[in-house]
Parts: structure tokens; sequence; C-alpha cells
């Protein structure tokens, strides 16, 4: 039977009885697909039966009903019928990817867990990053946090470090998590607006809850649009523990640091890019582990112990604080890399189930109230999403390590041990797994007493101090950013008092942000200020809290986007390309044709992109090196117009061929600036390079 094909070549004659070639059997190139036969492997129902067609149904006659005993139909259509799993309640648009952690500090006097005790020591990693709010559909620069959830398959079980790329959190206590996520999510009559935080509902919720205004803060800062994922740092948030072999305890908050450096896009271009390329994240990021260019952070670790801890002007179990790098230095102790896309998204991203309470030995909890609720949660929805207890059994979650217990059965279970004891203790000869009391996980030895009452303890009732802290952190650039961001989203809300509420906060957090966001909603009248539970204090400027301070000064893991015309300059184009492939970047070429064009020296140069569909908002710098014959087609063409309107309203490092200034022209951009790079020649394409470093020409628009 495998000899004989199971397709027949193709009818001449459309309207003959025989069957006709569908379109899928044509490979991409249109090549004719191979009849299984030799190597081919043939199809087969999920019961194992071969497949004879898999284009038409059972069918009483040509024309006639489809019959009921069609196995193989009916089986496929039950089983597309339930491929979807319910999507995460939160964090539900995610991407995640392979790799692993390097310890490249020990530090066994802080810690008994085995990863750490060698410089050196490597364990599997799986990382996946997520928006909060949106749906699984959602596009990827919504205004959201991040999720940086990291699983590390070490030898003594999974450790998750179930983190975000904001070290702080809006809400104290877990019990009211539901109520923000709530908040958050599509108003419940109408069901929108999705994947936003601009409306009534959201900031209705953070008004009456002063405790999210340092969160507030943040996601309206440039820290919740990052221009990739790559870019972008991770926190722990909490206050974690660290044990050591003595069983002595120390507080340990955990950090990622892109090694690129940090780096966010502008509101606008988030607002573009929803639009131009939903999936502008997961895109980048598999591009980049693809070509070899792999994603790297430093592990820190932020380590104090109790003195400090009674001493901080916060409580360190109030996960809406952060401690500033500034008072307690990050150490790093190792480095994550990401060297692998999934094989299969299903099966690996959607599938990996996250927990904060994976935790190993030499790592243990605080009292933090909204990590307690966490450790409850995650457990509990993921045995809804997952569809049963069983899931450690898929792939992605089972450890690495050897792992042995009494647990059985249930929905799914691919792990059935032979054997007769499945109870501790037993008689049986091989009647282990046995506890180990050494080397098992143990929870710090602490002192826990009180009265049992519904309270949130008074050292959390600071709420603006590290909002005002953060604000006054950041360069002028980036405040404006946050009140353009707050004026956006408050413009959204259709409730005056909702919106008056939160300027009656703001006036907590800095005078100037609230006049500010005031006069750019055009309030007639300052309310008063927010009745704070305890007296904002003036905290030290931390640098660290800022993205452009600390920018990377590269471009390496960047893109520059070119727009070229039939009759560009070749010289001009190969010294541009080769200055950016120095630097560590990567060149897209947009044209009018996504065949190309042809360079003056005759030579043609492949396109990425046609023009209406590479706009600038997916580059860090852009480039226009066009003939004048070039320049004069692209100014008829609103996508080329916008392409150099937008480059330099998003304060972009532009390099130009002389002719380009008729584009520029004729889209309305009439200044030439330090940010652009008129081209002759190579030197001036190393200069421009060098000049987009900085990533973008601040100048221009501050
Ligand atoms: Fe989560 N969170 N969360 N969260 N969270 C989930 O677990 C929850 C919080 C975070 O890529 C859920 O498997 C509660 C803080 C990430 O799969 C759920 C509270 C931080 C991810 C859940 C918080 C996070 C989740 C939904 C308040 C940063 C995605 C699906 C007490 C430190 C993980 C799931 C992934 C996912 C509960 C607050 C990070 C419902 C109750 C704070 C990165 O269990």
């Amino acid at each position: 039977m495998q000899d004989e094909p199971l397709y027949r070549p193709t009818s001449d004659s459309q309207m003959s009885n025989e069957r006709t070639e569908h379109p899928a059997e044509r490979g991409q190139g249109g090549e004719l697909h191979q009849t299984p036969r030799g190597d081919t492997p043939r199809m087969t129902t999920a019961q194992g039966t071969p497949v004879s067609d898999d284009q038409n149904s059972l069918k009483a006659g040509a024309r006639g009903p489809t019959l009921m005993e069609d196995l193989h139909f009916r089986e496929k259509m039950f089983h597309f019928d339930h491929e979807r799993i319910p999507e995460r309640v939160v964090h539900a648009r995610g991407y995640g990817a392979h790799g692993y952690l390097e310890v490249t500090d020990a530090i066994p006097e802080l810690t008994s867990a085995g990863l750490f005790q060698k410089e050196g020591n490597r364990v599997p990693a799986f990382v996946r990053f997520s928006t909060v709010a949106g749906s699984k559909g959602s596009p990827d620069l919504a205004r959201d946090v991040r999720g940086f959830a990291v699983k590390l398959y070490t030898e003594d079980g999974n450790w998750d470090i179930v983190g975000n790329n904001i070290p702080v959190f809006f809400i104290q206590d877990a019990m009211k998590f539901p109520d923000l996520i709530h908040s958050v999510k599509p108003e419940p009559d109408r069901g929108f607006p999705q994947a936003q935080s601009a409306h009534d509902n959201f900031w209705d919720f953070v008004s009456l809850m002063p405790e999210a205004m340092n969160m507030v803060m943040w996601v309206m800062s440039d820290r919740a649009i990052p221009r990739s994922l790559r870019f972008m740092e991770g926190f722990g948030v909490h206050t974690f523990r660290f044990v050591n072999a003595e069983g002595e305890g120390t507080f340990v908050k955990f950090h990622w640091k892109p090694k690129l450096g940090m780096q966010s896009v502008v509101w606008d271009e988030a607002v573009t890019l929803n639009g131009a390329d939903p999936d502008f994240h997961r895109r980048d990021l598999w591009n980049a582990i693809q070509s070899g260019d792999f994603p790297e952070w430093e592990l820190g670790v932020q380590v104090f112990d109790d003195a400090f801890a009674d001493t901080f002007e916060f409580d360190v179990l109030d996960a809406t604080k952060l401690i500033p790098e500034e008072q307690v230095p990050v150490r790093i102790i190792g480095r994550l890399v990401l060297d692998r896309v999934v094989d299969n998204f299903f099966a690996e991203t959607e599938q990996v189930a996250f927990c904060t309470q994976n935790i190993v030995p030499g790592i243990d909890f605080t009292d933090d109230p909204l990590l307690q609720g966490r450790n409850f949660s995650y457990l509990d929805t993921q045995t809804k999403r997952l569809g049963g207890p069983n899931f450690t059994h898929i792939p992605i979650n089972a450890p690495k390590c050897p792992f042995h217990h009494f647990q059985q059965d249930g929905h799914m279970a691919m792990h059935n041990p032979k054997g007769r004891a499945n109870y501790e203790p037993n008689s049986w000869s091989q009647g282990g797994p046995r506890a180990a009391p050494k080397q098992g996980f143990q929870s710090i030895a602490e002192r826990v007493q009180g009265d049992k009452r519904r309270v949130r303890s008074e050292t959390f009732a600071d709420h603006y101090s590290q909002a005002r802290q953060f604000y006054r952190s950041q360069t002028g650039v980036e405040q404006g950013h946050i009140a353009n961001a707050l004026v956006f989203e408050l413009s959204k809300v259709e409730v005056p008092g909702i919106r008056e509420r939160v300027v009656s906060h703001l006036l907590n957090i800095d005078d100037g942000l609230a006049q500010d966001v005031a006069e750019g909603l055009g309030l007639w009248t300052m309310p008063k200020a927010a009745d704070p539970a305890r007296t904002p204090i003036d905290l030290p400027v931390s640098d660290k809290l800022s993205i452009l301070k600390n920018g990377p000064d590269r471009f390496e893991g960047r893109k520059l986007g070119l727009l070229v015309t039939d009759g560009a300059d070749a010289d001009l184009v190969g010294g541009l390309m080769d200055a950016v492939e120095e630097a560590g970047g990567t060149v897209e070429v947009v044209a009018p044709k996504v065949y190309g064009v042809t360079l003056s020296n005759g030579k043609t140069l492949a396109a990425q992109q046609k023009i209406d569909g590479g706009p600038s908002v997916l580059y860090d710098a852009v480039a226009i090196i066009v003939s004048e014959d070039g320049a004069a087609d692209l100014k008829a063409m609103h996508p080329a117009r916008a392409f150099a309107a937008d480059a330099y309203a998003h304060a972009k490092f532009m390099a130009l061929s002389e002719a380009a200034g008729a584009l520029l022209d004729a889209a309305g951009v009439t200044d030439r600036d330090d940010g652009m790079t008129v081209l002759s020649g190579k030197a001036e394409a190393a200069g421009f390079i060098k000049a987009c470093c900085k990533l973008r020409y601040w100048d221009r628009v501050s």
C-alpha cells in the first residue's frame, strides 16, 4: 500500500469525477508534494489508522450528504474543536524562549542552593515574557507592565522567579488582586477596551487605592512601552530570603539587567506599532535568537539583613516599595542567556506553568502578604488552565532532575510508576522514596506570633514618597512622557470626578507634575490634594530609576530602516550597511516594491519591506538613500512621507542622501538639525552610526 501513490496526479479535466489537486499539495515553490512513499511518513488518524484522503469528506455521491461514519473527518474536527485551553486570567499574551543561567559569582555564604555553590554552574532556563491586561491576541505594545517569568531547572528542582519589568506593584495585599485585575480588564458591561488602562474603571480603582500611586508612576513612564523584551530590566519584586547551610537567613531581592541596556519607544510609536506589527516584541525576540544574537541579562541580588530592614524608611514586606540601588547595591552573580526558540508555541510557551511557590532549598519566602497570596493563586489557576493536577508531567513543566513521589492518577497521568508501594512508610523492598531531612527543603525557623486579625500594618502607610522619588529621578524628557501619558489616559476617562481624584493624588507626588497634567486636561480648577495616610517625605534622587540616565550608548542589537529607490547611490548604501554591521546592528531594507531596487551600479538590492509595510516606527534609526527620480516618486506616496515625518517626530537619527531632502520637504520636515547626517561617503556613515548609539536625538523634541 505504501508504494502506491495515495494521491493521483491532477486530472486534466476539472469536471472529472477524479479528485483534483488541492493547492495544499503544492509546496511554496509551486512544486507538487511527494505522495507518501519512501521516508515520508504516512498520515494516520490519532488511533494510527492510515488516511487515504485528507481533502474530501466521505459523501453519499459526489454532491450528496456527508456520512456520519467518516471516522477521519469526525476525529479531525473533534480534535480541532478542543484545541484551545483557557487563556491565563492575567498575562495571557506572552512569548517564551529557552536558555540557561550561569553562575558568575558563587555565594555559598548566603545560600545553600546547589546552583550557587560554584562559579560556572549552569542550569537550563525557560523564560516567558508577557503583558498583563490584554488577552492572548492583543498587541505587544500596549502600555502595560511586562511579565518576566523565569523557570530554572536546577539539580534540586524547579525554581521559578515570577517577576515583572517593574520593581514595585499596585497593591499590598493579595486580597485586592481580583479587584485590580477586574478594573484594568475590559469593562464587564461593554467588553472593551482591550489591553488598555486608559478607561474609567482602572483609574477609578487606583485613585481609590492610594497605595497604587508608586506603581502608577512606573506604568505611566516609558518602562511600560519597552522597545524590545531584550532591552528591559526584570525584578522579582518581593523580598525573598536566602538561607545558607548553617540555616542563617538574609533578605534578598532579585534583579535582571539587560546586557544591551534599556530602551523604550515613545507612545506615538507604540500606537502605530500596534497596528503595523502587533507582534513586534515576539518577532524581535524570535529574530534575535534565530540570528544568533542571543539576548542576555545579568542576574543581580540586593542582599540585606534585619538591621537594614529595621532602619529602612519603608517595610521590606511591602511590595509597593523598592530599595534604591544607591542604598543597597546590586551584586551580579549570574547571567541568563536565551539561545533557543521554542519548537512548539503551544507545548512550551502556552503550557508552561510558573508558580511563586516553586523554590528550592536555600531560598525561602518572606511574609509579604502579596507573595503569600500568590503562592496559592498560581497552582490553583494552573489546575484549571491545564486541566488537572498533572501539568508537571508536561515536558516544559517537568523537573530535569530526578524526582520521586507518591502522587498518582488523575487526568492525563503520564508518569505511572510500577510496583505495589504508593504510600509511605511501607514495608516493600523497593519501598522508596523517603524524605531526606538534611538535603530536603526546610522553611527558615522564623518565630511567628500574633493576633488573628484582618489588618494592614501601619508600616505600609506611606503611599507617595517613593512615587515622588521615582518622578524626580527622571530626566526632563522622561518626566514629560509621564505627564503626557497621564493626560492621554485621563482624557479617555469619561467621568470628570475620577480625573480630578487622580490629580488630587498627583499633588502629593509633585506639584509641577500635577500642574502639567491639569493643564494638559484643560482642568479649570485645581482640586485639593488627597489626604495622605502619612505625610510624604523627600527622598534623594535615584539615578538608577531612569532609563535615559542609564542609556546603553551602543547600536548593538538595534535596527536601521533603510529606505531606498532605484538609482540610489550604491557606495552610500554599501558604506552604511557595513557601518551598521560593524556596530552589531542590523539593516532592514524598505523599498517601493518588495523585490527591491536597482542601485546606481546596476546591482539589485532586495527589500524586506514594501514601503507601506515598513513604517519608520519599526526601526531605531532610519536612512533615506534615494535618487532624484526616486525621491520624486516617493513624494507622491503617503507611507513614504509618513516614514520621514514620523522618524523626525520620534526624534530618530536620520541619514540622508542629497536627494532625500525633497521627500523631507514634502513630508513637512523643513528643519535640518544635528540629528540628521547627509551622507557623501563612508566616514559620514561611521559618524552617523556613532550618533545612533545615543538612540534618540532628544534635543529635537525637548
Ligand atoms: Fe501574577 N499571576 N499575581 N504577579 N503573574 C499570574 O498565574 C497573581 C503578581 C506574574 O508567563 C497567574 O499562571 C496574584 C506580581 C507573571 O505564565 C495568576 C497576585 C508579579 C505571570 C497570578 C499577582 C506577578 C503571572 C495567571 C497578587 C510580579 C505570568 C496565570 C497577589 C512579581 C506567568 C498564571 C507566565 C501570572 C496571580 C501579582 C507576575 C492568576 C494573586 C506582584 C510574570 O495565578
